[in-house]
C-alpha cells in the first residue's frame, strides 16, 4: 500500500533524519480521493476493546487477506475515561497501538470518535459520571456536555496527531467521525432546534481540530458542510444519496449479521445476502463501504450494552468471535472485493448508464474515454431466477443476485454462486488433556450482610433511588435495605415494582425469591409471600443490571433499579404498608467484588462444593489447552454471574437463559433481511461458550478460573475446549478448482460424502443425491486424505462415470478435519 511503500523508498533514498511522508485525502461527489486518485474503499469494523492486543495483528492480517483496504473502529469513551480525568489507554484500550498495527499491515484506518457510539456497548460509550456534573444534558446544545465532549474528543485527536497517525502526517487515518447516528429520527423530537445548533457546533469543533482529513457524520441528513453524511443499515444504502453533491456515497455500517441477546437465538446473515447488498451498493455509485462488524469479538468485563446484550459479540462476522476465518462468508466476500477492484477505474471515473429491463432486472455500465468499461447485472426479484441477454451473450442470474463483469463481457462473480468452502466450526477437547474432566473446585459464600462495605460507604435516605446514578456504574449490583417492626408473627405479600433488570429479595438474611425481566420488557412487579417475626425485620433487595441501555433518543434517561418503587407489604384484608419512603440503606456492589475474590488465593473451602446455591464464588485451576487454536470454556450448568481467568474478566455469563424454542425456520437469503430471519439455536442456551483469549493463559503452569454465581448453578460440567474446523464442504464446477482446508495443523481424516451434481441436504448432513459418488469419493480421497488442505482442478474428463449428468459438471464434497 502507498503509505509504507512511499516511506520505505524515502528511507532508502535519503538519509534525512526527519521524513514527512504524507498521504492527501479529499473527496468529490464520486469518491474519496487519495493522493490524487479516486478510490474504491472496502473497510471493516474491528473494535479494539473487544479483542486483545495479542489478537490484533492476526485479525488485521486476515482482514487484509480478505481484501479490505481499511479498518474502522469507534472510540470507547467510558473505557478510556472510567473516572473523570482518570485515563486508561492500556491493554485492549491501547488505541494508539491498535492504529499502529493497522498501519504496520499497510491498511488505512477510519476513526469514528463519536464519542457517543451506540455499538451495543454499555451506555453507548458515555461515562455515567457525566451525570454527576450539574446541569448536564447529553448530546445537545448544553454547555456542560459540550465542554466534556470537546475535552475528550480533543484528547483523542491530540493523541492521534502526536503519534502522527493522520494520513496527512504519514499515518493510516483517512476518515474521522464526529457524533453518531444522531439523525436517526426520534432524537429530533427530544432536542428540536437545540439539536440542530448542536450538530453545527459539532461540525465546527471537529473542523477546528482537523481540517485536512475528511469528517463524516453517519445517519445525519442535515450534516453541515464539509461533513459527509453517510448511510447505515442492512440494505437500502443502494438508494441512499448524500445531502451534498460534493459528498461521495459512503456506507458506514453494512451489518454483516447481528448481535446476540440473552434469551434469544443466534442471528445469522447469509453471505449471499451480504454480497448482494454490497454489490448493489457499488452498482449504484457507492465507493466506500464498511462491514459492521468484520470481527465482532467479545464484550469482556461489564462492557456489553443493553439491556441483555450477550457477552459474545460474534455478529456472524467474516472473522468469528475468536478470530477464526468464517467460511464461506470471508472467502465469498474476498472474491467480491477482488472482482469490484478490477473495475475500480470505471467505478470512480466512468459515466454510468442504467438499463432497467423490468421484473427487477437491471444492467449498469460504467464507461468512459480510455477506461475499460465495467458492468453489473442485477436481479432484484426475490423469487424468480432470470437469464439476461446482454451484448449477444446470455447470463444466468439467480433471484436476488448481482453478477460482476469487470470488462462487461466475462462474468467473474455472482453474489449467489458461492464457490468458497463451508466450514462447520466445532469445539474439541483433544488438546485440553484430561484436566478438564476432573477440575477440582473450591468455594466461598458471598457475604450477604456485610452492609458497611461497598464501593463508597453505605448511606441512608428515605427514598428508592435510581440505580446507575447511585452506583455510577461501579457495579452491576445495588443493595436496598430497610427495617419493618411488627408486634406479632405475621405474613405479608412483599411487592416490589422495579425497572430491572434482576431482583433478589431477602427477609432477615434469607433469600425469599428472585425474578428477571423477560420478553424485552424490563419493568416488572415482583411479589412473594413473606413471614415476619415479632419485632424488627430486615428487608434487603438486591437489584442487578445487565448492561446499560445504549440506543434510542431517550436511552440515557432509561431508569434502572427500584426507582421510586413502590415497595409495599400487602397484609391480610389487603391492608397496604407502603415502604417507598421508609429509610433505605444503600450499599453499592458485592462484598466479593470489593475484595476482588477473583485475585484472592486464601481460605477457600474445599471438599464437596455446594451446587444450586445462589451467591457463591467458585475457583479451580486448570492447564492451558495445547496448541494455538482459540480456547473456550463451557459454562453449561451455571446460572448467571461473571467469570475470570487469572484475574481477567471473560464477561458476564448466563447459560441458564435459554432462547425461545420457536423462530428458527428454514432460512431463505432472498428478499429483504431482518435479524430474526435466519436464526439458530432456538431452545438452547443463548451463550454456552465463553472465549478465553490465549494471552490470558499461562503455559505449563496452573491457571485459575474464578466464577461468581448469583443465581445458583453447578460448576461440575465446566470444561475447556478449543475451537476449530470440524467439517468442511465445497463444490466446484468445470474449469474451477475445488479447494478444501482444515485449521490449526489438523488434517483431512475422512471423506464423508462426494458426488457429481446436486446432493440432498446441506453441508454437515449430505448423504445422497447427485451421481457417480464412488468416482467422486475416490478423487477426493486421493487428493485430500491426510493433508491440511487440497485443491483439485475440475476438468472435463472427470465425472464420466456419471452418464446422465449434463455438462457443466460439478463436484461436491464433504470431509472431516481432525
Ligand atoms: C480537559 O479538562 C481538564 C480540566 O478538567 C483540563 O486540564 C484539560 O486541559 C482539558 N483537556 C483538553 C484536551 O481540553
Ligand atoms: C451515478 O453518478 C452519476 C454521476 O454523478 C450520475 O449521473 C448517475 O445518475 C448516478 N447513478 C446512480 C444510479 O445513482
Ligand atoms: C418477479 O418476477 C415475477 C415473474 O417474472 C413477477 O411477476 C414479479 O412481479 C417480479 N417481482 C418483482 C419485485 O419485480
Ligand atoms: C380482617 O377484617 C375482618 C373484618 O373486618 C376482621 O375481623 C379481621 O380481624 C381482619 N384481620 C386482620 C388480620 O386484620
Ligand atoms: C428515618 O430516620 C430518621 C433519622 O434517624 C428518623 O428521624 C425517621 O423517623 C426515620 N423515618 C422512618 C420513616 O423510619
Ligand atoms: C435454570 O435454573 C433454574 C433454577 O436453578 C432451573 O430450575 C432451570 O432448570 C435452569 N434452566 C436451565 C436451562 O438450565
Ligand atoms: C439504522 C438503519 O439504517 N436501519 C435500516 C436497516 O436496513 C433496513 C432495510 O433496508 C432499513 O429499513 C432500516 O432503516
Amino acid at each position: 500500500m502507498e503509505i509504507s511503500k512511499c516511506c520505505l523508498l524515502l528511507l532508502v533514498a535519503s538519509s534525512l533524519s526527519y521524513i514527512v511522508c504524507s498521504t492527501t485525502v479529499s473527496h468529490d461527489g464520486r469518491a474519496l480521493i487519495i493522493d490524487g486518485q479516486r478510490r474504491v474503499i472496502f473497510s471493516g469494523s474491528i473494535h479494539y476493546p473487544r479483542s486483545t492486543p495479542e489478537m490484533w495483528p492476526d485479525l488485521i492480517r486476515k482482514s487484509k487477506e480478505g481484501g479490505l483496504d481499511a479498518i474502522e473502529t469507534y472510540v470507547f469513551w467510558n473505557g478510556h475515561e472510567p473516572r473523570r480525568r482518570e485515563y486508561n489507554f492500556e491493554g485492549n484500550y491501547d488505541l494508539i497501538r491498535f492504529l499502529e498495527e493497522v498501519q504496520n499491515a499497510g491498511l488505512y484506518a477510519i476513526l469514528r470518535i463519536g464519542p457517543y457510539v451506540c455499538a451495543e456497548w454499555n451506555y453507548g460509550g458515555l461515562p455515567v459520571w457525566l451525570y454527576k456534573i450539574p446541569g448536564m444534558q447529553t448530546r445537545t446544545d448544553n454547555q456542560p456536555w459540550k465542554d466534556e465532549m470537546q475535552n475528550f474528543t480533543t484528547l483523542i485527536v491530540d493523541k492521534v496527531k502526536e503519534e502522527r497517525l493522520l494520513a496527512t502526517q504519514g499515518g493510516p487515518i483517512i476518515l474521522l467521525q464526529i457524533e453518531n447516528e444522531y439523525g436517526n429520527g426520534d432524537i429530533e423530537i427530544r432536542y428540536g432546534e437545540a439539536g440542530h445548533r448542536y450538530i453545527n457546533w459539532c461540525a465546527n469543533m471537529a473542523e477546528s481540530l482537523v481540517s485536512d482529513v475528511p469528517w463524516i457524520m453517519c445517519q445525519q441528513s442535515d450534516a453541515p458542510q464539509p461533513m459527509i453524511n453517510t448511510c447505515n443499515g442492512f440494505s437500502g444504502c443502494d438508494g441512499f444519496t448524500p445531502n451534498n453533491g460534493n459528498s461521495p456515497k459512503i456506507w458506514t455500517e453494512n451489518w454483516t449479521g447481528s448481535f446476540k441477546i440473552w434469551g434469544s437465538p443466534h442471528p445469522h446473515r447469509p453471505v449471499e445476502e451480504v454480497a448482494f447488498q454490497v454489490a448493489r451498493f457499488f452498482q449504484s455509485n457507492g465507493t466506500v463501504q464498511n462491514y459492521y462488524m468484520y470481527h465482532g469479538g467479545t464484550n469482556f468485563g461489564r462492557t456489553s450494552g443493553g439491556p441483555y446484550i450477550a457477552t459474545s459479540y460474534d455478529y456472524d462476522a467474516p472473522l468469528d468471535e475468536y478470530g477464526n476465518i468464517r467460511q464461506p462468508k470471508w472467502g465469498h466476500l474476498k472474491e467480491l472485493h477482488a472482482s469490484v477492484k478490477l473495475m475500480e477505474k470505471a467505478l470512480t471515473y466512468g459515466e454510468v448508464v442504467e438499463d432497467h429491463l423490468g421484473n427487477g432486472l437491471t444492467i449498469t455500465k460504467f464507461s468512459g474515454d480510455g477506461i475499460v468499461p465495467g458492468c453489473f447485472l442485477s436481479n432484484q426479484n426475490s423469487t424468480v431466477d432470470a437469464t439476461i441477454s446482454f451484448q449477444g451473450t446470455n447470463y444466468f442470474l439467480p433471484a436476488w443476485s448481482v453478477s460482476i463483469l469487470p470488462d462487461c463481457k466475462k462474468e467473474v462473480y455472482n453474489t449467489a454462486k458461492v464457490k468458497t468452502q463451508t466450514s462447520i466450526m466445532v469445539t474439541k477437547k483433544d488438546n485440553a488433556g484430561d484436566q478438564s474432566k476432573d477440575l477440582r473446585w473450591s468455594w466461598k459464600p458471598e457475604r450477604l450482610h456485610d452492609s458497611a462495605k461497598g464501593f463508597g460507604n453505605s448511606f441512608t435516605v428515605n427514598k428508592l433511588l435510581e440505580q446507575k446514578t447511585t452506583t455510577v456504574d461501579a457495579s452491576d449490583y445495588l443493595w436496598y435495605t430497610t427495617n419493618v417492626e411488627v408486634s406479632k408473627k405475621e405474613s405479608f405479600t412483599l411487592s416490589v415494582s422495579t425497572t430491572g433488570h434482576i431482583l433478589y429479595a431477602f427477609v432477615n438474611g434469607r433469600l425469599v425469591g428472585s425474578e428477571y425481566a423477560t420478553g424485552g420488557t424490563y419493568n416488572f412487579i415482583f411479589e412473594r409471600k413473606v413471614t415476619f417475626k415479632p419485632g424488627k425485620n430486615q428487608i434487603s433487595l438486591l437489584s442487578a443490571t445487565v448492561g446499560l441501555s445504549n440506543y434510542g433518543a431517550f436511552y440515557d434517561n432509561t431508569p434502572v433499579g427500584i426507582v421510586g418503587g413502590p415497595v409495599k407489604l400487602i397484609g391480610k384484608n389487603n391492608t397496604i404498608l407502603d415502604l417507598s419512603e421508609s429509610n433505605w440503606s444503600y450499599k453499592i456492589g458485592l462484598d466479593g467484588e470489593v475484595r476482588k475474590l477473583q485475585l484472592d488465593e486464601e481460605r477457600w473451602y474445599s471438599g464437596v462444593i455446594p451446587t444450586k446455591r445462589p451467591f457463591t464464588w467458585y475457583k479451580t485451576t486448570f492447564q492451558a489447552p495445547l496448541g494455538s487454536e482459540p480456547v473456550v470454556v463451557d459454562l453449561l450448568g451455571l446460572g448467571k454471574g461473571e467469570a475470570w481467568v487469572n484475574g481477567n474478566s471473560l464477561g458476564r455469563f448466563w447459560p441458564n437463559f435459554t432462547a425461545n424454542p420457536d423462530g428458527c425456520k428454514q432460512c431463505d437469503y432472498r428478499g429483504n433481511f431482518q435479524t430474526n430471519k435466519c436464526q439458530t439455536a432456538c431452545g438452547e442456551a443463548s451463550q454456552r461458550w465463553y472465549h478465553v483469549p490465549r494471552s490470558f493463559l499461562k503455559r505449563g503452569e496452573p491457571n485459575t478460573l474464578t466464577l461468581f454465581e448469583e443465581a445458583g448453578g453447578d460448576p461440575n460440567q465446566v470444561n475447556f475446549q478449543t475451537v476449530t474446523v470440524g467439517t468442511a464442504c465445497t463444490s466446484a464446477g468445470e474449469g474451477d478448482a475445488l479447494s478444501l482446508s482444515c485449521q490449526g495443523g489438523r488434517t483431512i481424516s475422512s471423506v464423508d460424502f462426494a458426488t457429481f451434481g446436486e446432493p440432498d441436504g446441506t453441508c454437515g448432513d449430505y448423504e445422497s443425491g447427485g451421481c457417480g459418488s464412488d468416482e467422486a469419493v475416490a478423487i477426493l480421497k486421493d487428493a485430500c486424505l491426510g493433508r491440511e488442505s487440497c485443491s483439485i482442478k475440475i476438468s472435463d474428463t472427470i465425472g464420466t462415470s456419471c452418464a446422465k449428468l449434463a455438462s457443466p459438471r460439478k463436484l461436491v464434497g464433504q470431509v472431516t478435519c481432525s
